[in-house]
């Protein structure tokens, strides 16, 4: 082990000690995730429910806000058995131990009431002010994923790892790094090779191979049939969505296309528009660009290739809702240097 490796290690010690430590002669404990809850946001909940269970005998209620909505994650949550509590049903006040991952207080992504302050942070988004009242705030947005701390923590502290954990912690840093591509770095693909002695690979491929509705397919389409294309920035708005992850799916998808800089998804799910930018641009940033794009019509953030964000539509007339589509596209395109290039749709009539 070299100096920085060791550094690292003792790092690592002491935020799973100080995680512990909030543990430790707490009653009641509460795991939250972030609204339409990703693998990582999951994962990251089960890892902490473990450390209550490991240090109290007591089990923790994982909460999550909005809807576990793609297919893969519905199947993570049913092979893994991960019981998850809808946040409105949750009584915040009862619980004298509260963790939230993968994201943030004053994020607007969680159920948790306004002000609400959780006794832990753990999450790998830029620092926010509102976090510095935890208790706990393990905040490194060096991170490709919030798994990635929480299992190093493990790791590093000699911590068991049963199989569904990780199971869980590897799929996780899998979906959000796409297998170590995407924002990550030298810590991820170390966890993630621990990671992979233990977990299930059977689970995992039964998790990837998800099964899908039928409406699914109709999404797909919408998103090719929607798309545009402004010279190297492919745009599609998906109008209604059966649940806002497939905004953030398709932007994935959409940005596979050759040639392509730059993709923007944008759908709505009830009186919200989620929006969606994804990037293989090494020297943009998507975290940076949707913060910018989107102050002053609502909230978001993300990694330098991936960034998403939520514009509250709830009373706006049609044709409001129409403009804040509009404004938030212009607003894009101006800021990525694709202003005045004309629309062509991805398929062109012809062969359509
Ligand atoms: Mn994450």
């Amino acid at each position: 082990m070299n100096q920085s490796e060791s550094v690292r290690r003792k790092e690592a010690v002491g935020r799973l000690e100080a995680v512990v430590g909030a543990i430790r002669g707490c009653e009641r404990f509460l795991v939250q995730t972030h609204n339409n809850p990703d693998p990582d946001s999951i994962a990251c909940a089960m890892a902490i429910r473990h450390l209550v269970r490991l240090h109290t005998g007591k089990d923790a209620v994982i909460a999550f806000g909005g809807v576990l909505g793609r297919s893969e994650n519905r199947a993570m949550v049913q092979h893994l058995q991960v019981p998850m509590v809808p946040g409105a049903l949750i009584d915040y006040g009862a619980y004298d131990f509260t963790a939230v991952c993968d994201t943030q207080p004053g994020t607007n992504f969680t159920s948790f009431p306004d002000g609400f302050v959780p006794t832990v942070v753990i999450d790998h988004h830029p620092m926010r002010p509102e976090t510095k009242r935890a208790k706990v705030a393990i905040v490194e947005p060096r991170y490709g994923a919030t798994s990635s701390i929480v299992a190093e923590m493990l790791l590093a502290g000699g911590v068991a790892i049963p199989p569904d954990l990780a199971t869980a912690l590897y799929y996780a840093i899998r979906a959000e790094t796409q297998d170590l591509a995407r924002d990550s770095g030298e810590i991820d693909v170390e966890v993630y090779r621990a990671l992979e002695q233990i977990a299930d690979r059977r689970a995992v491929s039964l998790i990837e191979a998800g099964r899908v509705p039928r409406e699914y397919f109709a999404e797909v389409r919408a998103a090719i049939d929607g798309a545009r294309s402004y010279g190297d920035v492919l745009v599609a708005d998906l109008g209604k969505v059966r649940f806002p992850d497939i905004v953030a799916e398709m932007a994935d998808f959409l940005l596979r296309l050759e040639g392509a800089r730059w993709s923007c998804v944008l759908g709505e799910y009830r009186s919200t528009l989620y929006v969606s930018l994804r990037t293989g641009d090494p020297d943009a940033n998507a975290g940076d660009l949707i913060r910018q794009v989107i102050s002053g019509m609502g909230s978001g953030g993300g990694h330098p290739s991936m960034a998403g964000g939520q514009v509250p539509l709830t009373g706006f007339l049609p044709e409001e809702k129409a403009a804040a589509r509009r404004t938030f596209v212009e607003e894009m395109l101006r800021r990525v240097g694709a202003e005045g290039a004309t629309a062509e749709p991805l398929i062109p009539e012809s062969e359509a």
